[in-house]
């Protein structure tokens, strides 16, 4: 049958009216993209907009000077996967099922970039993730295996492994480029993780910065010689101490044949060096041989005090020589978003799966609730929304993340999501902040560096934490008065109506988040069942 006049020039209008429609699809304003940045272990000591006094990190800093900086950020659970698994999903470890690095990430849990995937967002991520399974919701992941590797890492993709040679934080960025220059659809708003492995333990800086960081001196801090008085069951026996517990091989870069001359004996191998090609090997070896020459010559006259400090400078030399790498990458992927016009769209968000120790109470490593390790550093820049150069000191949280990412997409966030979305706070309306007290919950012990199982509670004023399994220990801190928490004042009579005020908070605050004792007892039947302990 010929199709009648009167039909072509309805069908002829109708193309053109779905063709208008198409162009004003196109021409509205998309959602805003969102780059999430986070590196592992990066203390907030070490940016400088936060404290200058160990390294300038003029990139990440932009952020905070193009946005806000967060004073009083903090972690759930301050370890690597559970902090991961806490970002994704939005609720605190015991709701998730990921309390540690050793159990596996349950991936029935809905994440917020499925959320994002299904509302049209382009997803990707590029570097660590540390759960043992690939992450669900994204259009692309290259992720390093477990902890993956500083030199020549290997990384998953979806359609097998590959292997770059070069240094993991510029391979990471380079990768993050790559996806934002050729497979990302101009039409469609993205939300991109970018997870960088640097600064975590073993410490190993690009060759770049091996010089100018090997040459420095930082200041001591002023609780490197904590003798843990007033928490000697709790910070006491925890197994991160610079001059007990960081070993000169692995840690600071100390040769076998050294030790051998030296008669010292350590378990742990040689760690990143292993992975290194002979070119690479010989650029190391012309820095840190003359460290290692002159520390054969100094041994014989050190004692325990003269050793800490020389620990703890070669300690931050490492540490702090990785993250320099990280902040000119950062850079890089700045000005990507500053040159292609995106930036104006774009919330920017930087921050570390936790906290860290740079000698405070002379420890490496994290896990307390204690501040360094609890508190996180956390930069977010969102051009037109974000008065620049803002500081805010409400008490957000990771647990926070997901609703906020959620709320930018215009995504109702499910039920189930235990944090609150920093939307407001980023546009300035604090009147609609209520939050006064934050909870937190570590479980991975008995392991690595032995910080014991304890829960606990926070306020602007006071910390209050438990610590059980094979203790029963509780401490309070005063954090105005004693920012540095060395004085467990929970038994001082002063003090003990702040103690049941608090205690009545912490039971509030863990029948809200589901927690309980019963929970916590399960947790521990898990490491049992697993043969972990007896
Ligand atoms: C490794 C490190 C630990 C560190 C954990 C967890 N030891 O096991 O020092 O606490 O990772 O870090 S190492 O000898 O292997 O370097 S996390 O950031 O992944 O949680
Ligand atoms: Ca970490």
């Amino acid at each position: 049958m010929k199709p009648s006049l009167l039909t072509i020039i309805f069908a002829g209008l109708f193309l053109i009216v779905s063709s208008c429609k198409e162009e004003a699809k196109e021409q509205a304003p998309q959602k805003p993209n969102i780059v999430f940045i986070m590196s592992d272990d990066h203390a907030y000591q070490a940016i400088s907009a936060y404290d200058d006094r160990l390294i300038t990190t003029p990139n990440i800093d932009r952020i905070a000077k193009e946005g806000m900086l967060f004073t009083n950020a903090s972690v759930t659970n301050s370890i690597c996967a559970p902090s991961r698994a806490v970002i994704l999903t939005g609720k605190h470890s015991h709701m998730n099922g990921k309390i540690d690095n050793i159990s596996p990430f349950d991936t029935t849990n809905v994440t917020f970039p499925q959320l994002l995937q299904k509302a049209g967002y382009q997803t990707a991520m590029f570097g660590k993730l540390h759960f043992g399974n690939n992450p669900k919701g994204f259009d692309e992941f290259k992720i390093l295996p477990g902890q993956g590797d500083y030199y020549n890492p290997r990384f998953i993709t979806a359609t097998g492994d590959t292997t770059v040679t070069g240094y993991v934080t510029d391979i990471t960025t380079d990768l993050t480029l790559d996806w934002l220059k050729k497979r990302r659809k101009p039409n469609k708003p993205f939300m991109l993780m970018y997870l960088h492995k640097a600064p975590h333990r073993s410490w190993m800086p690009a060759p770049r910065h091996y010089k100018e960081f090997t040459k420095n001196t930082y200041p001591l801090p002023s609780t490197l010689f904590d003798d843990y008085a007033s928490r000697e069951t709790t910070a006491g026996p925890a197994e991160m101490n610079i001059l007990k517990h960081m070993t000169l091989r692995y840690d600071l870069k100390i040769t076998d044949e050294v030790l051998e001359e030296l008669n010292i004996k350590e378990h742990l191998g040689i760690g990143g060096l292993r992975k290194f090609n002979p070119e690479q090997r010989a650029e190391w070896d012309k820095v840190y041989g003359p460290i290692n020459e002159a520390f054969k010559k100094e041994y014989a006259n050190m004692n325990d005090s003269t050793l800490m400090v020389w620990k703890y400078q070669r300690y931050m030399q490492d540490y702090l020589g990785t993250i320099a790498a990280v902040d000119e990458n950062v850079g890089r992927v700045l000005d990507y978003l500053d040159q292609e016009g995106l930036a104006e769209n774009t919330l920017v968000v930087y921050t570390s799966d936790q906290g860290f120790y740079l000698g405070e109470h002379g420890w490496f490593d994290k896990r307390f609730m204690y501040n360094e390790s609890f508190k996180t550093p956390l930069l977010i820049k969102w051009p037109n929304i974000i008065t620049p150069g803002t500081t805010e000191d409400e008490m957000v949280q990771n647990l926070d993340f997901a609703q906020t990412f959620l709320e930018v997409a215009g995504v109702t966030a499910p039920e189930d999501m235990q944090g609150k979305s920093l939307v407001p706070l980023l546009k300035g309306e604090k009147e609609k902040w209520d939050r006064d007290a934050v909870y937190y919950h570590y479980y991975e012990y008995p392991a690595e560096h032995a910080v014991k199982r304890h829960y606990g509670i926070a306020t602007k004023e006071y910390k209050l934490i438990h610590f059980y399994y094979d203790v029963d220990v509780w401490e309070l801190y005063d954090r105005e008065k004693d920012p540095q928490e060395l004085n467990n004042v929970y038994n001082d009579p002063a003090y003990a109506e702040v103690v049941s005020e608090m205690k009545e908070k912490l039971t509030e605050l863990r029948k809200k988040y589901k927690d309980s004792d019963a929970l916590g007892n399960q947790y521990i039947q898990l490491y049992k069942d697993k043969g972990l302990i007896e």
